[in-house]
């Protein structure tokens, strides 16, 4: 830590002063080539900005920005000098690539598309100074910037089913995810501890399935549990999910519901028993954990989950529907009749082949509404569904079968990508669900198993960070586990592969916190540690 600190020290002193103190260019995540030039460009009051193509959700977010920062309004009409340009170049080949040249006159940003162009408007934004409503003077490096990304998938996962986030906060972790140039949010819609996601077919998904009867929940198998008794929960309206959705996508954000299935499904059983395979009336989950109580493979059922997916489907217009997969016990499908009469009638091996029956059959509607499916690792056992993309969380195994059989694959493993586990051995870190995932670890991330060959490699979307929040109860907390690691994961997804220098990431995110404080984002401070 004493390394860290002489070498943070140094970093601050050894740049010579220049004339007008620049802000250094320290973009996360970093560029593929960033060359610093003499000079600068000053945003002044006569600065104007020109959109030469179409870019419009990228112009549109940079004017706001500049309305909000400068607090004037901005002539947008053609000039050749004191003008930020945005400009169609058919060289840039990469859909999400993008240049920036910056001069003492003009700054230009280049790109073929407007997704890259807005990548280019996070990268200038990060070149100017974190407090800019409050700078004396806008002073922007003269640079030449060459950029585009390694993985297509560069996404973050929000479960919002164990605890509940309001619609404020999706947009703005949307907001963060966009600063970082990610573009998948994973939203983690229902689980057992409730149901988030309004179907207007469905209401008792509202009324039941979207509560719990207590604030207070333990891990299953801590004793003893404590239960306040206060009702705790909540959804979202369609009218809200529209309106997340449209914020993304003005931020180059998919947004990728999960519905989860044929497990982690006790909420929705709650509300409407004869979706399990005993018929019992259960509660809403009142513990963390893994719960017996799983869709049973009956027609109501997948009737049910097909009407459910129809509303879902026409809120999000994402390519890919999550129907999650993971952790489903078998207990009650081994004395169910009707879990036995489908294995028998279908000829299948064992309750793991009816699961994937259960999943291929969802995957086949799926998929005839010109949607496709992702699933956790799990869906793999029993045979993978024809189409599927696989979502690894167990290890790296799954992504390694499921790409040697020709699918593609998010990598999320447990060991890099869970941002729930703990972010430091210091004792006053606050309650998390145990594990250990300090920022260095996310950083050297390796998403490229070795056993792949360069072909199946290219299989491999892109990374995810997953926020469980069975222990995080509010926003303020969900920010302090994912602020500095989603920095990390940024970086993994984003920067060319090749030597990291740890170092120099974190002196780069060191300068970022000034950054989040303007945004009123919390983080976790000085968790720089070095692995082991
Ligand atoms: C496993 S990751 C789960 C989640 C938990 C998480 C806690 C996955 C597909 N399932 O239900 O919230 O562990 O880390």
């Amino acid at each position: 830590r004493f390394l860290i600190l002489c070498s943070l020290i140094l970093t601050l002193f050894s740049c010579s002063e220049p004339q007008v103190k620049l802000t250094s260019p320290s973009i996360i995540p970093a560029p593929q080539s960033l060359q610093v030039n003499p000079g600068h460009f000053t945003i002044n009051e006569e600065t104007t900005l020109s959109n030469n193509d179409d870019f419009t959700a990228s112009y549109n977010f940079l004017l706001s920005f500049l309305k909000d920062a400068t607090d004037r309004d901005w002539d947008t009409k053609y000039s050749d000098n004191n003008v930020i340009i945005l400009e169609y170049d058919s060289s840039i080949i990469s859909k999400e690539g993008y240049n920036i040249i910056s001069t003492d006159r003009n700054i230009t940003i280049k790109s073929s598309t407007d997704a890259g162009a807005f990548y280019a408007v996070q990268s200038l934004i990060q070149l100017m100074p974190a407090d800019i409503k409050n700078a004396t003077e806008i002073y922007i490096p003269a640079v030449t910037i060459k950029d585009e990304p390694r993985f297509n998938y560069r996404g973050m996962h929000l479960d919002v089913s164990r605890h509940m986030f309001d619609v404020d906060f999706i947009k703005k972790y949307i907001d963060a995810m966009a600063m970082l140039k990610m573009n998948n949010f994973h939203w983690h819609l229902t689980d057992d501890q409730g149901w988030r996601i309004e179907i207007k077919k469905y209401p008792k998904l509202q009324e039941i399935a979207a509560y719990r009867d207590s604030t207070l929940l333990g891990h299953y198998n801590d004793t003893p549990h404590q239960y306040d008794g206060k009702r705790y929960g909540g959804y979202y309206t369609q009218e809200e999910v529209r309106e997340v959705i449209a914020f993304a996508k003005a931020r180059h954000i998919n947004v990728i519901p999960e519905i989860e299935m044929p497990g982690h499904a006790q909420a929705a059983i709650a509300a409407y028993p004869e979706l399990g395979c005993t018929g019992n009336n259960i509660d809403v989950a009142m513990k963390w954990g893994v719960f017996e109580d799983i869709y049973c493979p009956n027609e109501a059922t997948f009737t049910f989950l097909e009407n459910v997916l129809d509303e879902v489907m026409e809120l999000f217009p994402s390519k890919y529907i999550h129907i999650g997969g993971d952790e489903a016990p078998k207990t009650q499908w081994k004395t169910s009749n009707v879990a036995q009469k489908v294995i028998k009638e279908n000829g299948l091996k064992d309750e793991y082949e009816l699961q994937s029956y259960f999943i291929q059959r969802m995957e086949k509607y799926i998929n005839s509404k010109g949607r496709q499916i992702i699933g956790w690792d799990e869906i793999l056992e029993g045979g993978l569904a024809p189409n599927a993309t696989v979502m690894s969380w167990r290890g790296v195994e799954g992504a390694i079968e499921a790409a040697k059989a020709g699918h593609d694959v998010i990598m999320t493993p447990t060991s890099h990508c869970y941002f729930d586990y703990y972010q430091s051995e210091n004792d006053d870190e606050p309650l998390a669900i145990g594990g250990f995932l300090p920022l260095e670890k996310v950083y050297n991330f390796n998403p490229i198993p070795e056993e792949l060959t360069a072909e199946e490699a290219q299989l491999v979307l892109g990374v995810q960070g997953n926020v469980w929040t069975e222990y995080i109860k509010t926003s303020e907390q969900v920010e302090y586990m994912v602020f500095p690691r989603i920095f990390a994961m940024s970086e993994v997804a984003w920067s060319p592969s090749g030597e990291r220098d740890y170092l120099e990431f974190v002196s780069r995110v060191e300068n970022f916190n000034k950054r989040l404080q303007v945004l009123n984002i919390n983080y976790a401070n000085h968790l720089y540690e070095l692995e082991g």
